[in-house]
């Protein structure tokens, strides 16, 4: 994972051709992760996780919710809500989830990843009960997903909002071995360049089902 730079996310609460899926595998990201918020089913993680499994490209699952964690992906990420104002979504979901899967865990597979949510419409956002932090308390977060809880990953989400580089730089700047993951509203080259000037790995989800052609040339954009 420290040398990836580019990953797909795919929403299995939204349809993707399998001509579509096969380019996307195929073109050179270093992996996909399967997650969203709203109407994530077990049947809908298994489907698209039966058809990435024809390709190499590793596939990860982004635990959203207990009913559909499921057995077959190469890794597990587990989101860490710091700017959630409930408790619940920073640490007692996990607790939960742990409780039921401990025998079955793999820790070598699964990532804890320090979530900051800055897009205040997207569904994640609400759904999470997140207040909007200031640049400042953003900067704390991610040392504290680092020194603190000692986070692998430190996850600036604007997802279905382009962000502020400038705030992805300080955050960079403040980080030491946490890698610094981005997403949010990358549609294009420039976008995608552009956030992975800072951010250690870009993450483009919504404009694979809104503009194919241009997410797709994310990829070169930063593996260039
Ligand atoms: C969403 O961070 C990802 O969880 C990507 O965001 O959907 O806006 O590309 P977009």
């Amino acid at each position: 994972m420290n040398e990836w730079k580019h990953i797909f996310k795919l929403d299995p609460a939204k349809e993707i051709s399998d001509e579509h899926l096969d380019l996307l595998c195929e073109s050179g990201t270093d992996a996909v992760i399967v997650g969203g918020t709203d109407d994530v089913t077990l049947d809908g993680v298994l489907d698209l996780l039966s058809r990435i499994r024809r390709h190499a490209v590793p596939c990860l699952l982004e635990v959203s919710n207990m009913d559909s964690i499921t057995p077959g992906f190469d890794d597990y990420l587990i989101p860490m809500v710091l700017n959630s104002r409930e408790k619940k979504w920073m640490m007692d979901m996990q607790h939960q989830a742990i409780k039921q899967y401990i025998d079955m865990m793999e820790y070598s597979q699964i990532f804890f990843e320090g979530y900051c949510i800055l897009n205040k419409d997207a569904k994640a956002f609400t759904h999470t009960n997140s207040y909007l932090p200031d640049n400042e308390d953003v900067v704390a977060y991610a040392y504290m997903a680092e020194h603190v809880f000692h986070l692998p990953i430190f996850y600036m989400e604007y997802s279905g909002m382009y962000g502020d580089p400038q705030l992805v730089k300080k955050v960079k700047d403040q980080l030491g071995e946490a890698l610094l993951f981005y997403g949010g509203g990358i549609e294009n080259p420039i976008q995608a360049r552009e956030m992975k000037d800072n951010a250690d790995v870009i993450i483009v989800g919504n404009s694979i089902y809104t503009n194919f052609n241009s997410a797709m040339k994310t990829v070169k954009a930063v593996k260039d």
